[in-house]
């Protein structure tokens, strides 16, 4: 039989367990509810500079190929954000990386009636940011938006998911194929392995939550890309 004074050290013990839980639990929460940026990203003329002014400054001003970074602050349904739209330009498009550990998501932005003659270039780009360790690491969640629906030769979400898939699919075997064959260790800088190894690639298979979903921006049709991103 335990007696009070038995009882007394457990109860301390317990209490001090649970202050460190609770500390824990709530530095994990602050950390995620902390991030506030939202990425734009995708290949030229996708429509990112559009979106952004759409988004801050409610209006559509003509826009030439970016070759700087966009940022401000953006409220959508009374939560305030970060928004940056990082130019598709060659020399730019990676600067991304330098704001991945303050993202919350990414909107990776489509042009739909480009997307099949540009699948090189669009899967390259997506496949990079996809094997981003911090990316997986942080579980960062991505929308695809399908934009400029407004053309009647937009391809349809599923069928740019499918491009997508084939051409993340094809790149992966080229990839794993150069890094066999360099024999190198150094572990820690190989990209991560996208999916599952011995099947074709799905966005299914990926740890990060990646939607589909259609927007234009010409149309100010965008509650699909509001809706996600106040929701993720
Ligand atoms: N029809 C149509 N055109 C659009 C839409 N969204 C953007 N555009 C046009 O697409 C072109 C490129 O838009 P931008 O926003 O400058 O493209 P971007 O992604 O910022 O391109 P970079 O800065 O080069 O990376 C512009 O001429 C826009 O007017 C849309 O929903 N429908
Ligand atoms: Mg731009």
């Amino acid at each position: 039989m335990l007696d009070q004074l038995d009882i007394i050290p457990i109860a301390i013990v317990s209490t001090i367990v649970l202050l460190i839980l609770s500390v824990l639990i709530g530095f994990v929460l602050k950390r995620k509810s902390s991030k506030t940026t939202i990425l734009l990203l995708g290949a030229t003329d996708a429509g990112k500079t559009q979106l952004y002014t759409q988004l801050r400054f409610e209006k559509k001003t003509s826009t030439v190929t970016s070759m700087k970074e966009n940022e401000g602050p953006v409220t959508l349904k009374n939560k305030t954000y970060e928004l940056v739209d990082i130019p598709g330009h060659e020399r730019v498009r990676f600067h991304y990386i330098d704001y991945l550990p303050v993202t919350r998501s990414i909107v990776f932005v489509v042009d739909s009636t480009t997307v099949a003659r540009q699948i090189r270039i669009v899967g390259e780009y997506l496949y990079n940011i996809l094997a981003q360790q911090q990316v997986q690491k942080q579980h960062i969640p991505i929308l695809i938006a399908c934009n400029k629906t407004d053309l009647i030769t937009a391809l349809p979400k599923d069928k740019i998911q499918q491009r997508l898939e084939v051409e993340i699919n094809r790149l992966r075997s080229t990839r794993t194929a150069a890094v066999e064959q360099q024999e190198a260790n150094i572990d820690d800088e190989q990209e991560a392995y996208l999916g599952y190894e011995g099947e074709d690639f799905k966005f299914d298979h990926l740890d990060n939550d990646v939607q589909f979903d259609t927007c234009s921006v010409e149309k100010d049709e965008l509650d699909n890309v509001v809706d996600w991103i106040v929701n993720n």
